[in-house]
Parts: C-alpha cells; structure tokens; sequence
C-alpha cells in the first residue's frame, strides 16, 4: 500500500535533481506521475527509467517551460486528460540564477529568477487549480530554500525569489484551504543537484571542489543534503500524512539554518 496510491501528481522541473527524485519516491509511493520539464528528452528519460526501476504504474512526459503559460496550461490539461484527475502539485522547477555580487547582477538575470522561481510556481498553480478543484481538493508543495529563511551572500535574486514563493505560498493556502487545498513549502538547504554547480564555483571563486567543501562546512550535519532527502519530505507533504498541514514551511537543511 503505497503512501500515494490512486493520486496524480505533476512534478515541474521533474527531468533531473530533486524532481527526479520525487518523480521515483511518488511513483514508488504508487501515484500516477507526469514529469514537466524544459528538457523534454529528460522527462522522456525520465520517464522511462521510472517504469523500469521503481515499477512506476503509469508516468507521463512534458516539455514545458514554467514561464510560459501557454504550453503549462497544454501540458497540465495533458496530464489530466492521461490519468483523469489531478491530486498533486509539485513546483520545484527552479533556476540559480544571478550567483554572484550584487553589484554585478544583471536585469536579465534578476528577472530570470523571478520568471523561473516565482511567476512560474504562479502559472503551475494557476493551471493545475480547476483541476484539484475537480478532484475535491488537493496539495500543492513549493520549492523555497534556506535562501528564504536567512542572508547568504551572492544569492540576492536566488533568495528575493525564494522568499518570495514563501510568502505566495502562505497567501494561497490562507486562500484556497476552504476548497480543500493544501499549499505548504520545503525550504532546502543545499543538496547535490546539477543546479548548485554555479553556487559552488562562485564560492569557490572558480574551485567547485572547494566551493563543496566550503559550502559542507556549513552544515551541522557536516554534509550537503541528497535530492532524496528533500523528496521525502515533498511525499509528507504530497500525501494525506500532512492532511491537517497547511502554509507552513518545512525546512530540511542539515541545520543550517540554526546556527
Ligand atoms: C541552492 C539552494 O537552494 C540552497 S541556497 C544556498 C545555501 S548554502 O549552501 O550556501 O548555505
């Protein structure tokens, strides 16, 4: 009896890192799973791994970019109209831009972060939401960061848009818990993902082994946190365990964030 047995849920930025880590936790918890992402050939990737690794019942690939509406709108009515309803959201497409200095951050990069890490989480929600609708209600989990919760030098964008989706996600679960639907946020300390590659090299002024050892050090736990870690708790909060849970943050960052 798997944890989310007869759900559908649509993860974004699915095709690798912590999507891709949820995309097998859910299908392994027994949910029907579409992966969106901006690579469609590592959705489709994806995809098939699932169906021979972790005995994925049914999964479904997207190409979609998060900040075009349009094609989020296509592929969700996509998803739905495969598996007949949608349950989850997972909004965990992001993007690390404008790593460095704040006086060197580029407009083109600011706002990169906000399409990607906000207005993206925006148009997700706003696709998926006559569907949960349908479904009686649903829940919608929001990949925030430490970024969020304290101030890290170098992630002026990062951290504007991640607080931002904090802030989006207490205003949509204040809005939509009357309608049975839960909006909850995983604030994640750094884990080992493709996408933290910049962030070690601008701490590593160019070193990513040593932007690696620097960043660990950073951590009670002594480490950098693993994709599946953070999945895990993306499924509490997917999944009827965190029925009575709503517009809270969970932050899983090997204690960062307590020193
Ligand atoms: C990239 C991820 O959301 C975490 S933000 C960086 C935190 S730290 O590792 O630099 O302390």
């Amino acid at each position: 009896m798997g944890r989310l047995d007869g759900r559908v849920a649509l993860i974004t930025g699915g095709a690798s890192g912590i999507g891709a880590a949820a995309a097998r936790l859910f299908a392994a918890e027994g949910a029907a799973v579409a992966v969106l992402d901006r690579d469609g050939d590592g959705a489709a990737r994806l995809v098939t791994s699932l169906g021979e690794r972790d005995g994925g019942r049914a999964a479904l690939a997207l190409a979609a970019d998060v900040t075009d509406r349009a094609a989020v709108d296509e592929a969700t009515a996509r998803a739905v109209a495969t598996f007949g309803r949608l349950d989850v959201l997972y909004n965990n497409a992001g993007v690390p831009a404008g790593f460095g200095p704040v006086g060197d951050l580029s407009l083109a990069d600011w706002n990169l972060s906000l399409a990607v890490n906000v207005t993206g989480t925006l148009f997700c929600t706003q696709a998926a939401l006559p569907h949960l609708r349908a479904a009686g209600g649903g829940s919608i989990v929001n990949q925030s960061s430490v970024a969020a919760l304290v101030g890290i030098p170098g992630l002026a964008a990062y951290s504007a848009a991640k607080g931002a989706v904090v802030a989006l996600t207490r205003a949509l679960a204040a809005e939509l818990a009357p309608e049975g639907i839960r909006v909850n946020a995983i604030c994640a300390g750094t884990v080992e993902t493709p996408m933290i590659r910049p962030l070690l090299a601008a701490r590593g002024q160019g070193d990513v082994e040593l932007g690696a050892k620097l960043t660990a050090e950073r951590y009670p736990l002594g480490r950098i946190g693993t994709a599946d870690e953070i999945a895990r708790a993306a499924l509490f909060l997917a999944s009827g365990e965190s029925s009575f849970v709503t517009g809270t943050v969970i932050t899983a960052d090997g204690g960062m964030t307590v020193v």
